[in-house]
């Protein structure tokens, strides 16, 4: 089966392909240039948007992923709306400036994985990852908001293990292995 990858992020592409890889089917990029508003209240909601969207535009399955940082002293912020919270480039820094001072810095990384086929067929699976913000940034692995997330039984951040590793136990990893546990024949 061909199935398309509805990202526009080159990190979450990277490991989605990776990750996909199990499943004998041919994964090809979007070639939408417009990605959908992402106007769901929910990681579930975000994820079949962008699935749906892009299973339409290229008339093929459809994979997408929505995910996130949700802090639990911050009320589960940033949560779906990571990608959005401040501007980019600037997104590592305003959450360590507010975790400042802050002794309670458990973090849960949270993926929902769908995929849509052209019959109108939905799966989807939700993985997460737990750990905590850093005091500061270490590591230049991964992407976004790898640097500042802590792994306490490693000691490290997630920035500092190799993408093997991450996708073994990123929420990424987990969604997609739940997902592919669904898979269509
Ligand atoms: P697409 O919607 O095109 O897939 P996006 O980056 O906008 O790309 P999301 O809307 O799902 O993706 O937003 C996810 C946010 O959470 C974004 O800021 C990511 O950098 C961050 N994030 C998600 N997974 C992550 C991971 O494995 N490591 C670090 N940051 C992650």
């Amino acid at each position: 089966m061909k199935v398309v990858i509805a990202t526009h992020n080159p990190g979450k592409l990277r490991e989605l392909q990776a990750l996909l890889a199990p499943c004998g089917c041919e994964a090809v990029m979007s070639r939408m240039e417009t990605p959908p508003e992402e106007t769901g209240g929910s990681f579930e909601e975000n994820a079949l948007i962008k699935a749906r969207a892009e299973c339409l535009f290229a008339g093929l399955p459809a994979i997408a992923d929505d995910s996130g940082l949700c802090v639990r002293a911050l009320g589960g912020a940033p949560g779906v709306r990571s990608a959005r919270f401040a501007p980019p480039g600037e997104r590592r820094k305003t959450l360590l400036r507010m975790m400042e001072g802050v002794t309670d810095r458990h973090a849960c990384f949270v993926c929902c994985a769908a995929l849509v086929l052209p019959g109108g067929r939905e799966i989807t699976a939700r993985g997460e990852c737990e750990g905590a913000i850093a005091h500061a940034s270490a590591g230049e692995g991964g992407f976004g908001y790898d640097s500042i997330f802590f792994l306490p039984d490693l000691g490290v951040t997630m920035a500092q293990i190799t993408e093997r590793e991450k996708n073994a136990r990123s929420h990424r990893g987990r969604a997609l292995r739940a997902l592919l546990a669904q898979w269509p024949e």
